[in-house]
């Protein structure tokens, strides 16, 4: 196999794509705008941290067979993964995608293959096309031109922290803008990807990817949403979800303090933005979940209502458990929030998977500190990330503390004197 890939953006999908393609023996191409990246990639390094990547990444770098740079190349497969998130008003901004169509449009040639993996909004493979075409006129979509390119939208659909074996392993859904993109493009992950691929048109790819994001996202408000009513019943959420759960038909996911990540907390705002009078449920879901973070701070609120100057440890800053990706992160929000209104103390912070603050949290009164100081020297402890780390604590550090667990890590018979426990 000695087929050229050329993949634009070297993020969280496109680094990882790029390794496995190149470990499978294509010739890979990364191009990022972000010059860092692209030395410490050709130095077999990486800028992002994923379980066993930056193995991957030496090995094929080490064989010539991944390189990166800031221009893209002449090649057979062109592979855009660059972000897609929304705007002020929730409206997509497409901005990366059409400066990723750009930079590629000189190098395409007929028979090319032109494959758009980040998540997008619906018709945003077809602007592709028309982009293309408006500069290249040489070029075209008709299937008996021999001018004819091929384009397809086949949107990422990893786990963060399990990347490159979801990458392999997990079903593809492959759309072209006709018929015989959608084929070529099939074919093109059939010889990497040991899950199915299936073929369809691209405006169903797009919806499929947005679908399987607000499917979780309406999923995860449900949860959110009994919480808080439980809260008001003086009910134990955790426990009755998990009764629940022993109906045969029954899956309910688990609340938390909010929904973050770059994915779900933004891809159903795409069909919001495409459907606004029908998109109710999904539209709703999304405020349940944007804003069960203030939640969060109304209990701590009420919780030091009638102490002066509390102290305060938040547990985690990440927006899932066991990695150290804090973008979009609820916690993060949480905390920053807590430290303008406790403003006369330092809010304490343990994050066991970073060695210093980002800086929207380091120019305030917020102190990253390991979990037994913070566990020592709080009076109230705020759990916002189910690390194991956490869940392995030992429980006699939170005795006689006021402990918000917002997401039902700490056995309720642990909490000896005065729990919320949302
Ligand atoms: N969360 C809860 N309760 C739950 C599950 C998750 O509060 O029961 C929260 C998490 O704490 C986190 C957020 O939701 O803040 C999102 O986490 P996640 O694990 O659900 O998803 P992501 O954002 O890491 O990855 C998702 C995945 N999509 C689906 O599972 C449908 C992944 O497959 C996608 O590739 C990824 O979005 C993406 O890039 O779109």
């Amino acid at each position: 196999m000695n087929k050229k890939v050329c993949i634009v953006g070297l993020g969280y999908i496109g680094l990882p794509t790029a390794a496995v393609l190149a470990d499978k023996g294509f010739f890979v191409h990364g191009v990022d705008v972000n010059e860092e990246a692209i030395n410490l990639i050709n130095n077999g390094e990486v800028h992002i941290y994923e379980p066993d990547l930056e193995k991957v990444v030496k090995k094929v770098v080490t064989a010539g067979k991944l390189s990166a740079d800031i221009e893209p190349i002449n090649a057979d497969v062109y592979i855009l993964a660059v972000p897609t998130p929304f705007k002020e008003n929730h409206k997509p901004d497409l901005a990366y995608v059409e400066a990723a169509t750009k930079s590629i449009i000189p190098y395409i040639e007929p028979g090319s293959l032109i494959i758009l993996e980040s998540t997008s909004p619906i018709g945003t493979t077809e602007k592709i096309v028309e982009l293309i075409l408006n500069e290249r006129t040489d070029l075209s979509i008709d299937e008996k031109s021999p001018s004819q390119i091929y384009v397809s939208h086949c949107p990422e659909r990893v786990l963060p922290g399990k990347i490159l074996k979801e990458l392999i392993e997990n079903d593809r859904i492959v759309g072209g803008i006709n018929k015989m993109s959608t084929q070529k493009t099939a074919e093109f992950y059939e010889s990497f990807v040991d899950g199915k691929v299936l073929q369809t048109n691209a405006k169903t790819a797009e919806l499929s990817k947005l679908t399987e994001n607000s499917y979780r996202d309406v999923n995860i408000a449900f949860a959110n949403e009994l919480s808080m009513i439980c809260d008001d019943l003086d009910i134990d959420v955790w426990e009755l979800i998990k009764l629940a759960n022993h109906h045969p038909r029954v899956n309910i996911l688990q609340p938390g303090p909010g929904v973050g990540g770059h994915c779900i907390a933004v891809d159903p705002w795409f069909i919001v933005d495409a459907a606004p009078e029908r998109a109710k449920l999904i539209h709703t879901a999304r405020n349940v979940n944007d804003n069960k973070p203030q939640f969060v701070i109304e209990k701590v609120k009420a919780a030091t209502e009638n102490m002066i100057n509390p102290k305060i440890a938040c547990l985690g800053l990440s927006f899932k458990a066991n990695i150290d990706d804090l973008r979009e992160s609820p916690a993060v929000q949480i905390v920053k929030e807590l430290s303008s209104i406790y403003n006369n103390d330092t809010i304490l912070v343990a994050e066991p998977h970073i060695d210093k603050l980002p800086k929207e949290l380091s120019d305030k009164n917020i102190e990253l500190v390991n979990t037994q100081n913070a566990l020592l020297s709080a009076g109230v402890i705020v759990l916002l990330v189910d690390h194991d780390y956490f869940k392995s604590l030992d429980n006699e550090t939170i005795n006689n503390k006021i402990v918000i667990d917002t997401r039902g890590v700490i056995p309720k018979s642990d909490i000896k004197l005065l729990a919320i426990p949302l």
